[in-house]
This record gives structure tokens, sequence and C-alpha cells, in this order.
């Protein structure tokens, strides 16, 4: 028997695969199934990164990134930063399925939402008001800035261009304080992958994206084959950690693709992996990865271990499964 229907995602976010694994129980689709799972984390706010009220930008205000693909029609819908709505991923389903773009972004993406009759409602919470503060009596560390140094009568930007270039150690010492912020306890987006009884796949992923990003940052999380990728005859894949980095080489993409040619999903996800470490040795994320026959790896870097949650026939309890880095 086929390992199938199966749903694996990111961190050990088990209600979420519950709640996926819920949908194709009740025969529905692996669009919905992501949908219900990426919702979960959304209204639990998993790990305090995804979701409303936590991890606000420089201006303390929490925008959500978030995307779902369908592996049947090969569509696609997302928000990027969107603001004042909390349920990012149902935002993202009605851009695949109510219009004909891809991405919407910032008020706009508000705007669209609304127009839908989504609730409109304020993302802060105490939790997101206080790590704001807390980050102005720290100076207001400009943590994803480089070359710029604060402006010394208010330290807390606008931040100016620095009047030399800095040397490449200097950069790679910016990039490694951003990189702390990351690790460690710092769990991560949701990136789910679901296969229905039909053997249709979907991928999906939202987040809160990161502590005191720059207003108006968007991750890898709603760029199709960077937060998560699929393909009805191959499988698909999803990642976590520094979006900065991973929509610079597609790592979900890129696993679908070496998995389209017969690589296994460990293999295809430590490839990627790879293709990221070679030119940022200190690259914090992993990447999952599962095929049409059900089988599933992962790989992380930046980490000692990598969690992923899955249910499936061959797990009928959810399931954590450890990948060392
Ligand atoms: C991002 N990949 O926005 C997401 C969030 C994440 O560690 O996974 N943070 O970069």
């Amino acid at each position: 028997s086929l390992p199938l229907p199966v749903v694996i995602n990111t961190w050990p976010f088990t209600n979420a695969t519950l709640a996926a694994w819920q949908m194709l129980s009740n025969n529905r689709t692996a669009v919905d199934a992501v949908e219900a799972g990426c919702t979960e984390c959304e209204l639990e706010r998993c790990d305090g990164s995804v979701g409303w009220g936590s991890n606000p930008d420089e201006a303390g205000e929490t925008t959500l990134d978030a995307m779902i693909m369908d592996g049947i029609t090969h569509d696609v819908g997302a928000v990027g930063a969107i603001r004042l709505v909390k349920t990012a991923i149902s935002v993202a389903r009605a851009v695949m399925e109510r219009t004909t773009h891809t991405l919407l972004v910032g008020d706009q993406a508000t705007s669209f939402a609304k127009q839908l009759g989504f609730q409109i409602s304020d993302l802060h919470s105490n939790k997101s008001v206080d790590m704001y503060n807390q980050w102005k009596q720290n100076n207001c560390q400009p943590n994803y800035w480089k070359n710029v140094v604060p402006d010394p009568t208010k330290f807390c930007g606008p931040y100016k261009p620095k009047p030399f270039p800095p040397s490449v150690h200097q950069v790679r010492q910016l990039s490694n304080d951003a990189y702390k912020r990351i690790g460690g306890d710092n769990h991560d987006t949701i990136g789910m992958i679901a296969i229905d009884m039909q053997g249709n796949v979907a991928g999906g992923t939202s987040t809160n994206g990161l502590n005191h990003k720059v207003p108006g940052r968007v991750g890898d999380s709603p760029i199709a084959g960077a937060g998560s990728y699929v393909d009805n005859e191959v499988g698909g894949a999803a990642g976590t950690g520094d979006g900065d980095i991973m929509m610079r080489f597609l790592p979900s993409f890129y696993a679908v693709m070496l998995m389209k040619t017969g690589v296994s999903p460990s293999v295809a996800t430590a490839e990627a992996m790879k293709s990221i470490i070679k030119y940022y040795p200190d690259f914090v994320g992993a990447v999952l990865a599962v095929n049409i026959r059900g089988e599933h790896g992962a790989a992380c870097h930046g980490i000692a271990q990598f969690p992923y949650s899955i249910i499936s026939p061959d797990y009928p309890q959810v399931t954590v499964l450890n990948v060392p880095c």
C-alpha cells in the first residue's frame, strides 16, 4: 500500500499537522489541508514565529508572509508583508483562487483582503510591544542593515550610508549577528506539504518573518520555489530559516527538480542546502521534502538538529523526526 496520504511540516508544530490530517481524512484536498494546517499555526502563533503579535519590524509592527501552491494547476497565491490581517494563508489562497496574480504585498494586500471580507485586526500583542520596546532600549540594533551608520542624533535610525565601504570582514560580522538571532530557540516559519488521497500535492508557508526586520521586508516564505514548491508528478519541498539568504537559491524548487531526476528527498534537500552553504557557510535554515511515493527527508545547517512533523499511514500518530545537521 502507498504511504499516502501524507502531511509533513517544519518544526514540531504537530497541531498544524493534525489539522491538515483532519482535512485529508475527510477526503478534502491537499490545498484544504495545507490551508487548515497553516491556519492552525497562525491562530496558535506557533513559537511566536507564525501569526500576529510577535517579531515586530523596526517600526514595531508585525506583518505576515504566506503562500500556497496547488500541484494540480501549478497555481500559486501569496502575500508579502501583509498588515492588519491575521489569517495570511487564507488571503494567499484567495489571491490564488480569486485573481490571476501570484503575490500581493503590504497595504494593498490588506485592501484586497478587506474587499473579500477578511477581518481587519491589530497585529500587536503585549509580547510584540515588549519586544519592540526592549529593542529600542537596547539602542535599536540595526540588525539587518549593512554599510550604514545610525544617525548619531537619533540612534534608532534613520541610518546613513557609511562614508567608506566596509571590509569584507565587517560585512561578515554583521551577517553573523543576523544568523545568531535566527538559530537556537527561535523556531520558525511553518512550511507544509500535503499529498491527498488522490495523490495531489499542495504546499504552503506562513510566517511573521524576522524580528526587527526593516519595514517592507519580504522573506522567502511567500516566494514560490523558495518558501515552498510542489509538482504533482514529483512531490514537494518547503524551507525555513534565514529567508533573505534562502530566496537567493530557491531551495524548494531545487529540491523538487532534483527529485524529478530520481534523487531521494534526503539527498535532494542535502544538495539544496549545499548550494547555499557554498556561498554562506554560516547560514541557518532547513529544507524538507516528500515525493509522491511518500518518501520524505530533510536537511539543515547551523543548528544541532532540525525537527519536522509527519503523519501518514506509516506514522498514524503524528510524529516528530529529528534530522541531525
Ligand atoms: C523568513 N524564513 O522570513 C522566514 C522566517 C524564518 O527563521 O524561517 N525565520 O526569513
